[in-house]
Formats: C-alpha cells, structure tokens, sequence
C-alpha cells in the first residue's frame, strides 16, 4: 500500500478539482480505443468504431469514458483505501468483462498524456510524479482480485 505524502495528495486533488470529468473520460476512453485497437473487443456493444473520427464521435465511448473516470475519481477520494474502494469493481473486471488487467495500466498512461495535453499548466513534474504513482496503484487495486 502507498502511504501517500501530505504533499502528494494536494498536488493529486488539487488537479482533479480542475479536470473536466466527462471532457477527460471521453477523450482517455477513445484515445484507449484508438492507440490499442485489440481493447475494442471488450466495447462490441458500443456500436461504430471503425475509424477514429468514429470512435471519438461515438455518444457510447463518451458516456462510458466519463464512467470510468468518474469511477476513477473514487480513488482520489478514498487515497488510503483504494484497494477496498475497487475492490468489487475488481471482481465485476475479472469475474464477469474478463478485461486483462495489462488494459488497465494501458488506460492509466493514456490518462497521464490527456492530463499533459489539457491541464499542461498545473500539471506540473511533482504533480505527473503524484499521478504516475495514482495511474500504477489503481490498475493495482482493479487487478487485486485476479487469480
Ligand atoms: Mg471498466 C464497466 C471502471 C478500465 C472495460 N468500468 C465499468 C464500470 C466502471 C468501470 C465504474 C461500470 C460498472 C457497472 O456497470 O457496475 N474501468 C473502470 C475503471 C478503469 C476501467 C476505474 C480503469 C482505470 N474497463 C477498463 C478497461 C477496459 C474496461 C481498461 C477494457 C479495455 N469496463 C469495461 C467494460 C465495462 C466496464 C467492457 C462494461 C461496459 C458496458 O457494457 O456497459
């Protein structure tokens, strides 16, 4: 478990209180979809994804990218518990999408880039150094429950 600096955790919600939740969910999730094609498998629901336009106009792919980092903000506000925070979230993952956790990793660095690319300003080295730390122990805490 992190046991996160009095510092670390400002500089970590000190951002998301600026992030566009639904702007940023929307972009991380296409951006996903795009830059690792093979993750299209687990959205075969989702309707069009045939090019990137596609992807990045499809009203699914934005209601769920804003899910998963609405989702992901729990994490945010629960920092010294997130193992338990997604800890069912793990099992519906595992159990029931059977999405590969690698996924997860691929998704956090995704994030990093559309935080630089939005917020590039305050996103400072400490504050990519916090949320680099945030993008390996949520992947962490959604694979716990794998076997
Ligand atoms: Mg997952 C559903 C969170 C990465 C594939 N994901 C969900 C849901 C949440 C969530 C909150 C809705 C759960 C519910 O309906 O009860 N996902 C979540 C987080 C992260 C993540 C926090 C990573 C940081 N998800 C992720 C990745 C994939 C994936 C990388 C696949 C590449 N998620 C996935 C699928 C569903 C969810 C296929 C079901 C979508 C649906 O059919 O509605």
């Amino acid at each position: 478990m992190v046991q996160w600096t009095a510092e670390e955790k400002q500089l970590i919600t000190g951002l998301w209180g600026k992030v566009n939740v639904a702007e940023c969910g929307a972009e991380a999730l296409a951006r996903l979809l795009i830059v690792y094609p093979w993750t299209q498998r687990f959205f075969a629901s989702f309707g069009n994804l045939s090019s990137p336009t596609a992807i990045i106009g499809n009203p699914k792919v934005q209601a769920h990218g804003k899910k998963v980092l609405t989702s992901f903000g729990e994490a945010v506000k629960n920092m010294d518990n997130i193992k338990n925070t997604f800890s069912q979230l793990s099992e519906l993952h595992c159990d029931k999408l059977h999405v590969d956790p690698e996924n997860f990793r691929l998704l956090g660095d995704i994030l990093i880039i559309v935080l630089v690319a939005n917020h590039g300003k305050e996103f400072s080295p400490s504050c990519q150094a916090a949320w680099q730390e945030m993008v390996c122990v949520v992947p962490h805490a959604l694979a716990h429950k794998y076997n």
